[in-house]
């Protein structure tokens, strides 16, 4: 079960965020409300949320999951690969000295962007992406032995991150898609296979019982309702436009 999250709100500077997505420019005013939204559907989910201003500097700060890998037994800052996001780490120790005891951190030339990170259990699996690279992917497995964990590398072929393409939904399912479908390095799980026209909805997060699912994709809804899960369905279509999912928008542990 996670009881707290962290998440930062976006600022107007976000409609420069980085993209690749060919969806337009991000509707500030709109993005704020979805924003907001969202925290509501963690605090429902029984999260307490501690909301962090915006920073004009970094576009893309608002997508905090990539800054940090939080773990039941410590809290590891990212390296991002990104040039432009490389700072957004700098407010982060502070942020989380109020958690944890125990701070690790990823060091240059190894980065890492923890929307690469999915945890299952007490097994990390980090996809090596254009965001991670392989220096970044072993300090992290070293850091995670450290405390007891395990990781698996997953190369990457086409997502940007590891997340964007599956998600882990607790009690042995995970939703899949695209070049994750055939990769046995994900046989021993009951896999849920988003169609190719839903793609987006493989990144789905489960909050103690509950799934939240982006809106728009019914398909997708209807299974992970099937299985037995509250399905909260949050509207980040002005995230979207920046490759941003739910996933990426909140630090939860
Ligand atoms: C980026 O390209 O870094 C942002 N526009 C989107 C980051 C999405 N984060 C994630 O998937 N964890």
């Amino acid at each position: 079960m996670f009881k707290n999250a962290i998440v930062k709100k976006p600022g107007e500077s976000m409609i420069y965020g980085i993209t690749t997505a060919n969806l337009g420019q991000p509707v500030y005013e709109l993005a704020i409300k979805q924003h907001k939204n969202y925290v509501d559907t963690l605090k429902k989910c029984g999260l307490e949320v501690e909301v962090l201003e915006a920073d004009e500097n970094y576009p893309d700060s608002c997508f905090i999951e990539d800054v940090a890998l939080l773990t039941k037994r410590c809290a590891i800052i990212t390296n991002p690969g990104a040039e432009s996001r490389k700072g957004e780490i700098k407010s982060i120790p502070d942020v989380l000295k109020k958690y944890y005891e125990n701070i690790e951190y990823i060091k240059s030339p190894g980065t890492i962007e923890a929307g690469d990170i999915m945890m299952v259990g007490d097994t990390f699996y980090i996809g090596l992406s254009n965001r991670t690279n392989l220096d970044g992917a072993n300090q992290m497995k070293e850091i995670l032995r450290k405390y007891g964990y395990d990781a698996v590398f997953v190369p990457l072929k086409e997502v940007l991150h590891l997340k964007t393409g599956v998600s882990y939904l607790e009690n042995n399912n995970l939703l899949v898609s695209g070049e994750f479908i055939e990769s046995p390095l994900f046989e021993g799980f009951n896999k849920i296979i988003v169609p190719q026209d839903e793609a987006y909805a493989a990144n789905c997060i489960w909050v103690n019982g509950h799934v939240l699912v982006p809106e728009g994709f019914s398909k997708t809804k209807e299974v992970i309702e099937n299985l037995g899960y509250i399905v909260e369905v949050v509207d980040v279509s002005e995230f979207r436009k920046l490759d941003g999912g739910l996933s990426c928008l909140s630090l939860r542990f």
